[in-house]
């Protein structure tokens, strides 16, 4: 049998700790049997949000911030060892604050054998330039922001406020 080969049909599900088990049924040819133990489950990844709406301002500080904002959460199978979560959200978040264009942020989570998942999750701000100083904007900016960092934010009410938002920016310009 070839190294490593996979068996149609077969799966393997042991809770044994055993070290001598026998699969032998030929006293006279010795068999030796290798168990590796090989996690090929990747880990979930989860978030409250898809798309994170944000005024320039109001964005999250920081990439565990950023994390706490979107309800970000994740399991894995494996008993050793633990997972390791990594965002490209510094980077993102300074180039969607360069321009004002929405992006991707990844989050990648990778278990303790190296299986990987990725989520990602929409960048979206709006530019209060050049009528954040009005009172109005203001206080639709407020409403924006507090929903940022709640996780379980609802769609609607986020849309609501962004909304609003772009309404009291389009009335300070005119
Ligand atoms: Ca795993």
């Amino acid at each position: 049998m070839a190294a490593d080969k996979v068996i149609d049909g077969y799966t393997i599900t042991s809770d044994t700790t055993d070290t001598a088990t026998n699969y032998d049924d030929d006293t006279s040819v010795a068999q030796d049997v290798t168990f590796v133990y090989r996690d090929t489950q990747a880990p979930t990844v989860t978030t409250t949000k898809t798309e994170l709406v944000s005024s320039k301002d109001g964005l999250p500080a920081d990439e565990a911030a950023f994390l706490s904002a979107v309800g970000y959460a994740t399991t894995d199978n494996q008993q050793y060892g633990d997972s390791t979560v990594s965002t490209d959200y510094d980077s993102v978040m300074n180039d969607v604050k360069a321009d004002g264009k929405a992006r991707e942020v990844t989050i990648t989570v990778k278990d303790a054998t190296g299986n990987t998942t990725t989520k990602t999750v929409m960048l979206t701000v709006v530019d209060t330039a050049p009528v954040s100083q009005e009172a109005d904007v203001q206080t639709a900016q407020k409403n924006l922001d507090d929903l940022v960092s709640d996780p379980n934010a609802s769609d609607a009410d986020v849309a609501t406020a962004k909304e609003a938002l772009e309404q009291a920016i389009q009335d300070a310009q005119t």
